[in-house]
């Protein structure tokens, strides 16, 4: 008597999982793809540009064009990162997890500000 709406519920919940199943991992892929990455250049002993307005999860990294080293520290949301002396042509990359306002500056030269808005 209740044989064939047993089967159906069966059936409805291994729909239901598959249906979940699915859509996690599209939420995945589209997290993982919608992450990227911004280049931020040091030319002349300047920051390419003054503010940079990124998403929360993206990175910058950060290019030296420069023929001398520069040290990039970053502060913000309760974050710190340095990145040691960097090197001509020697890329550094940080990943900008919370949103909120970070101060970008340079070790050696003083003058080398930019702020980074992550929304
Ligand atoms: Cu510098």
């Amino acid at each position: 008597m209740n044989g064939p709406s047993e089967s159906r519920i069966a059936d409805l919940l291994v729909k239901a999982y598959v249906v979940c199943g699915v859509a996690g991992v599209l939420a995945l892929a589209g997290a993982a793809w919608a992450a990227s990455t911004v280049t931020v250049d040091q030319r002349n002993l300047k920051f390419s540009v003054r503010e940079l307005k990124i998403a929360k999860g993206d990175s910058i990294e950060f290019t030296n064009s420069d023929d001398t080293q520069h040290n990039i520290t970053i502060t913000g949301a309760g974050f710190t990162a340095n990145s040691g002396l960097q090197g001509p042509g020697q890329p550094f990359k940080a990943p900008f997890v919370k949103p909120g306002a970070y101060k970008v500056s340079c070790g050696i030269h003083p003058n080398m500000r930019m702020t980074v808005i992550v929304e």
